[in-house]
């Protein structure tokens, strides 16, 4: 019997569930923007193939806590922002500078942010459970997400700056519950406050002791443009003068805002965000795989 292939010369495995974009979506783009061959196991190995991968003891490598996974050889690595800088420096996506790295990185960190906040919008009352048991109840945090998080810079967040800072101050409760739903592990304790305090100090950017307030910075669309404008190359890449990983993360984030926060996206006045967008959609390998089988339809239950 001959030796297995060197791990090297494996093909890689993408393990998530089957049918969906969900969070597997960010690893194939890393997979298809850089033209490397992957096995996509969802759709073979169906939805118990990826339970028994992940959960029942059919991983030999490194445990896994939750899908996506990629494996090559006996290399198994789980985590999709990791995932996606693991193979990004493997496959030419990531800078070799390591502090323009270290910004990639924390791109990815804010898309996980993002996309974690949209998915519990779908899910409030109970965050495990499919965003049919609860469509009803989801509808104020939708709205709140869609309003707060990727809000239409302009009159309506000036306005909320003002509600702001003639009810908020007074309320320190208030401050607290923003200063938790900024952290994703906190937010579902944040959530009911915020939903409850009418205004969201969040959505309003202006700093303590700042004399000037700047549209919608804290906020995710508001974010990239940001980025987008501020890098010295302006490559129109949002780290330095290459595509990277975090160009392929912050293009899927804006897809899924697309396509489940349709209404608030159409309202956002983000130019270089959108172009963006449009930009790394329409490059030949990923224009390509986007109207290709192998791209799987959205998922119908909420953002990811
Ligand atoms: N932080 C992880 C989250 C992974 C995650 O929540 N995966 C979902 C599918 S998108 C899942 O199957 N979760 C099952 C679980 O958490 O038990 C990542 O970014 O990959």
């Amino acid at each position: 019997m001959s030796a297995p292939a060197p791990a090297e010369q494996q093909p890689w495995e993408l393990w998530y569930w089957p049918g969906i974009k969900g969070r597997g979506e960010y690893v194939r783009l890393v997979f298809e923007e850089a033209g490397v061959p992957y096995k996509d196991m969802g759709q073979s190995a169906g939805f118990a193939g990826i339970m028994e991968f992940v959960w029942k003891g059919g991983n030999a490598g490194f445990p896994i806590r939750a899908p996506p996974a990629v494996r090559r050889g006996d290399f198994t690595l789980s985590g999709t922002p990791v995932v996606m800088a693991y193979l990004g420096r493997q496959f030419g996506l990531m800078p070799a500078d390591p502090e323009a790295a270290a910004h990639v990185e924390q791109l990815l960190a804010v898309v996980t942010d993002g996309v974690g906040e949209g998915r519990l919008a779908f899910h409030p009352k109970d965050h495990y459970a499919s965003h049919k048991t609860q469509v009803a109840e989801s509808v104020p945090y939708i709205k709140q997400y869609g309003e707060q998080r990727l809000p239409k810079v302009g009159s309506g967040v000036r306005g909320s700056c003002v509600i702001y800072f003639v009810l908020f101050i007074p309320f320190p409760t208030c401050r607290c519950a923003s200063a938790l739903s900024l952290c994703p592990a906190l937010s579902n304790l944040a959530f009911p406050l915020n939903h409850m305090s009418l205004f969201w100090p969040g959505a309003c950017c202006l700093a303590p002791g700042s004399s000037s307030w700047s549209p919608g910075k804290s906020c995710y669309l508001a974010y990239w443009e940001e980025v987008l404008s501020k890098n010295p190359t302006r490559s129109g890449f949002l780290v330095g003068a290459d595509i990277s990983v975090a160009d392929l993360a912050v293009y899927q984030f804006m897809a899924a805002a697309q396509q489940h926060y349709r209404q608030w996206y159409d309202a956002v006045e983000a130019p270089a965000a959108k172009a963006h967008q449009a930009r790394i959609a329409a490059r030949p390998r990923l224009a390509a795989y986007l109207a290709s089988d192998r791209c799987l339809p959205w998922d119908g239950d909420s953002m990811m």
